[in-house]
């Protein structure tokens, strides 16, 4: 039960938001999709997102990480990665460090997408106190994927309001090296008319980036497909810049099939729409 030659697990540690298109209801799709195991740990249950809806209820489940962790690890379960995404302000996230300590090991990736803020604006609840915590995963982290304002807030920084050049993002992504972080891949960079990633492979010690014509289309949980698919193609066996590259593409192709929609469909990607692109046969 403990690692399973049969396919890659993965644990995915976010909220479920029961309405709305993020997180644990975009990753479990896809991930399984590309022929991966998953297991979750609910992180939270909200009625919806926190984009673009007021009044939504939100369950904390801070207080079953532990008891749900160790009954993993007296069961002898053990995963080739844990995802952890959007995370409760608080102590939460040194719980979540915890459970990271307490059910992986050697032969476990740990990808670390600090979702909490965009476009300059913590999402609703977050502050400079959750950017620093979740600093601290990124640091535990093999690969961090924040988009340009987390990347700016866990570094204490402001996000430049006016916008930035390739020259802000190199230096952003050496000051995230710099304090410890190995891979990130950071995503939402808008240099000009483009829009993409950029990136760095600690393995390889090499720098990467990758750009599309740009669509301006804020989208929630647009990172959490993006970071989906990113880690189920690392699970299948491709290097970290081709792996983000092809997440890159399919978000791309599903902005472009979800904009159309954006007026009665403006809370998610309508990413049922090309998941069957991501399936996979073995071996591929
Ligand atoms: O990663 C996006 C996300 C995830 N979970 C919740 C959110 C959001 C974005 O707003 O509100 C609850």
């Amino acid at each position: 039960m403990y690692h399973t030659p049969i396919q890659k697990r993965v644990l995915t540690v976010e909220d479920v938001s029961c309405f709305g298109k993020c997180s644990t209801t975009v990753a479990l799709p896809i991930l399984s999709a590309m022929g991966h195991e998953t297991v979750i740990l609910p992180t939270a249950v909200l009625s919806t997102h926190t984009g673009g809806f007021t009044g939504y209820t939100v369950r904390d489940l801070t207080d079953d990480i532990q008891p749900i962790s160790e009954h993993w690890k007296k069961t002898g379960i053990g995963f080739d990665c844990i995802y952890t995404g959007y995370l409760c302000k608080g102590r939460q996230v040194a719980l979540v460090s915890e459970l990271i300590d307490r059910v992986g090991d050697e032969r476990t990736l740990l990808v670390v997408d600090p979702a909490m803020a965009d476009n300059g604006k913590f999402y609703w609840g977050f502050d400079s106190d959750h950017a620093a915590d979740m600093m601290k995963l990124c640091v535990k982290s093999a690969v961090a994927t924040p988009n340009v304002t987390e990347a700016c807030f866990m570094l204490g920084e402001k996000y430049p309001e006016n916008g930035y050049d390739r020259a802000f993002i190199d230096g952003l992504i050496g000051r995230l090296v710099k304090a410890g972080c190995k891979s990130v891949v950071l995503t939402s960079v808008k240099c000009g008319d483009e829009y993409g990633i950029v990136g760095y492979d600690a393995k390889k010690g090499k720098p990467f980036s990758y750009f599309h014509e740009r669509i301006d289309a804020p989208i929630h949980g647009t990172g959490d497909v993006f970071t989906s698919v990113m880690v189920g193609y690392i699970l299948s066996g491709k290097p970290l810049e081709d792996a983000a590259r092809l997440a890159a593409d399919y978000v791309r192709e599903t902005v472009e099939v979800t904009y159309p929609y954006l007026a009665e469909h403006p809370y998610g990607l309508l990413f049922e729409k090309t998941i069957w692109k991501l399936i996979q046969k073995d071996g591929e």
